[in-house]
């Protein structure tokens, strides 16, 4: 029987019906972004076929533990602290599902089959709503003991920056997700744009914009190279709206030919693109359920 898989992300909710390596239909919708979980249940119900599936499994932003859901950052996904999502889940679909951090679960996916394969130790990063990454460290998936490992869109970016939703200050993804492209974009250029306007404003010649997409570009960057630092990534793989723009993944390998030799790695699209997560966590729920 094929798994049903779901990716809530901070701006769309994904469903499909996996079966073996394959995504055999799909559907989507805008998240609803009300700060209940169960408007969140409601939404993916909604879109799901109800019966006919082996296994349920869950892709979502934020930090799972225990099959509850905490936003790390609530700006990229207002919800409950603590949201029980698993068993609302089972509720909905008739079923306990598997629930694991959407960055997470792209990971295994490129890890297992995509852009990953052959590594030992290998990062997906999206940037996307927020910025996302999952790591594979010596062959395994690491999700930590509450959750949060591979949350390196809050590692430290720029010290005196903007307070980010989690707490601190600064963090990666206040400088380079697509919210904050589309803050910064919208105060600089005076008029309200989001982050694909500031793409094509880039490429039609706006230098502010394309100054914009390089703050991002070098800070993620950074990252990689301090993730590199740490665990030795062997590869990075990049997914999400924002990464797989044109032209991102292409900046992000020029910028690495900036650093030390000793930091550079190579980096990579991510062959499942959208859709890793999805494959991500239906993999790991034929494995785990
Ligand atoms: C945030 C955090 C991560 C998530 C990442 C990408 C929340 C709600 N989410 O850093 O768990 O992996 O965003 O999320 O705190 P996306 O919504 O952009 O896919
Ligand atoms: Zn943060």
């Amino acid at each position: 029987l094929p798994v049903l898989a779901v990716d809530i992300g901070g701006t769309k909710i994904a469903v499909a019906e996996v079966t073996g390596d394959r995504i055999a239909k799909r559907w989507q919708a805008p998240t609803p972004r009300t700060g209940r979980g169960d408007d969140l249940i409601a939404a993916i119900a909604e879109l799901a076929p109800k019966n006919g599936f082996g296994a349920v499994a869950v892709a979502t932003t934020g930090i799972v533990r225990d099959g509850a859901l905490t936003a790390l950052n609530p700006e990229t996904l207002p919800i409950e602290d603590g949201y029980p999502i698993a068993s609302a889940i089972e509720r909905a679909f008739g079923m306990p599902p598997l629930v694991v951090n959407d960055a997470q679960a792209a990971a295994w996916a490129e890890f297992r089959l995509g852009a990953g394969r052959g590594f030992r130790n290998f990062a997906f990063f999206t940037v996307s709503t927020g910025i996302g990454c999952g790591l594979v460290v010596d062959g395994r998936l690491e999700s930590g003991s509450t959750g949060l490992a591979g949350h390196v869109g809050h590692a430290m970016s720029d010290p005196g920056g903007i307070p980010c939703g989690c707490g601190r200050r600064g963090c990666l993804e206040t400088v380079a997700s697509g919210t904050a492209l589309a803050r910064v974009g919208s105060q600089r250029l005076g008029r309200k744009v989001a982050a694909p306007d500031l793409f094509k404003a880039a490429a039609e010649g706006n230098g502010v914009a394309a100054e914009i997409i390089t703050a991002a570009v070098v800070a993620l960057a950074n990252a990689f190279a301090d993730l590199t630092a740490a665990v030795d990534v062997d590869c990075f793989a990049v997914g999400g709206g924002v990464g797989l723009a044109d032209g991102f993944i292409e900046a992000l390998q020029a910028r690495s030919l900036d650093l030390p030799r000793v930091y550079r790695r190579p980096i990579v699209a991510a062959l499942a693109g959208a859709d890793a997560g999805l494959l991500g966590a239906a993999f790991l729920a034929r494995q785990y359920l």
